[in-house]
């Protein structure tokens, strides 16, 4: 299989820790989002991680982890329990759509100097109250924030966060860990995966 995409894109990384989570070999296609029509013919939005399997190519990240698991290659990030296992999807969801989307918003402000006005951080700082306070009402105890196992919520939320909480600092003067209780103890815990230390040595490697 091959990953389109790039070292730095939240996104991507997800898709490359449950490759490297489950032992199974890829190979990485270094590819920044595109409108180009070449590009489009592979990912018809344009963005990344794009995944090329020898059946087509998958886009959408949810969408690729879910293919992933369901070849059944390697451990599994989903509990047995169908309850438990549409939590951890209900966990993603709530990321991708309620803090990761929104803090989209402030990406130019914080990351690529192109400074946003008051009113638009002020409406990102909202929605992502909101945000925070749905992650943490949906929070489940154990190291891990759907309990006692790492799933691809943990995916989801390590690399969500770790590019939010710079996102609010910069942006918004606002220190995401003291908004989410625990964050920093489940940051540390996951930073210490070999998925992760890689990842991190592969983006110091393109930068
Ligand atoms: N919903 C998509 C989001 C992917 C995404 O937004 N990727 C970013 C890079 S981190 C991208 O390609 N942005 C370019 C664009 O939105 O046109 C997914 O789950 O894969």
């Amino acid at each position: 299989m091959k990953l389109h995409g790039f070292p730095i894109s939240n996104y991507y990384n997800m898709v490359k820790m449950v490759l490297l989570e489950k032992g199974m070999d890829f190979e990485e296609v270094v590819t920044k989002p595109s409108q180009e029509p070449d590009y489009l013919t592979i990912s018809p939005m344009g963005k990344v991680p794009c995944l090329e399997t020898e059946k087509g190519f998958l886009t959408e990240t949810s969408v690729i982890i879910d293919y992933l698991e369901e070849l059944g290659i390697g451990p599994s990030f989903y509990p047995s329990d169908a309850f438990e296992r549409a939590k951890v999807r209900e966990f993603m969801r709530y990321l991708e759509l309620y803090v990761e989307l929104p803090a989209r918003r402030l990406y130019g402000d914080a990351f690529f100097n192109r400074p946003a006005n008051d009113e638009l951080k002020q409406e990102v700082r909202k929605s992502l109250e909101r945000g925070f306070k749905a992650i943490d009402a949906i929070l489940q105890e154990g190291p891990y924030v759907c309990g006692a196992q790492l799933t691809y919520a943990d995916i989801y939320y390590y690399f969500t966060m770790s590019v939010v909480a710079r996102l609010t600092k910069i942006s918004l003067a606002w220190d995401s860990y003291n908004e989410l209780p625990g964050l920093r103890t489940r940051m540390e815990l996951l930073a210490q995966r070999d998925s992760i230390v890689r990842i991190h040595a592969d983006q110091r490697a393109a930068s």
